[in-house]
């Protein structure tokens, strides 16, 4: 909203913010379905908080074959290994923690770009199941993105010994989108985590509308 008192340079200006979002989301205005089936050029990234368990989850989906590269222009590692989900294989990257996608650090700044200029065909949020309610407010972000997401609730074992049940079911009806409990250092849950993934791309019911 204009104040009427600001210069043209003022970056409250409407034609600034107007830019600026325009940037922000002309990716996401053109984006193109969640391809029918998973093919063998899927790429997914693993995106979450730091010491959620990204990249435990990493290692259990495509073993220890990864490759570890820098983000161009940064310090900042990105692996990327392959995966074998519903026959086929796919190429899963394993990227820096990110509390938000409005970035603070270098790493989120790279985890962010990552989403917002690559191809990405499914983003799997991995979340701590002891921290739900905090770390959801990334998964509604993701979400704006219009980003294919699945939500992998993890640290199920360390959640449970506190006394934190996580309803999935429930979970996936109120967000509308896939969800999986999973404990990654107990190997609970990875052949659902997988089977949903593979589902997701192929059952256009589950996408959700927002
Ligand atoms: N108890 C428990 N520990 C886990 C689980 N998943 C990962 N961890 C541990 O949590 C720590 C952080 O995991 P890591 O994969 O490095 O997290 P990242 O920072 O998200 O990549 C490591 O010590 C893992 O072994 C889990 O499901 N349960
Ligand atoms: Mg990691």
């Amino acid at each position: 909203m204009s104040c009427n008192r600001c210069p043209d340079s003022c970056p409250s200006s409407p034609g600034n913010l107007k830019d600026i979002w325009n940037r922000f989301w002309t990716r996401n205005k053109f984006k193109k379905l969640p391809k029918p089936s998973i093919s063998n050029q899927a790429t997914i990234a693993l995106v979450g908080s730091p010491n959620v368990g990204k990249s435990l989850l990493f290692n259990l989906l495509t073993g220890i074959y990864g490759t570890v590269s820098n983000y161009p222009g940064t310090t900042v590692d990105i692996s990327q290994g392959q995966a074998v989900i519903a026959g086929t294989t796919v190429t899963i990257i394993d990227t820096p923690g990110m509390y938000s996608l409005i970035p603070i650090t270098e790493e989120e700044m790279c985890s962010r770009n990552f989403l917002l200029t690559e191809s990405i065909d499914l983003v799997i949020h991995v979340i701590d199941a002891k921290h739900l309610s905090r770390m959801l407010a990334l998964t509604f972000q993701l979400m704006e993105t219009q980003l294919p997401v699945l939500l992998a609730v993890n640290m199920l074992d360390e959640a449970e010994k506190l006394g934190i049940w996580v309803n999935e079911k429930q979970l996936e009806a109120s967000l509308g989108i896939p969800v999986v409990t999973l404990s990654a250092s107990q190997k609970r849950g990875i052949q659902t985590l997988k089977a949903k993934v593979a589902n997701y791309v192929t059952t256009p019911a589950l996408s959700y509308s927002y």
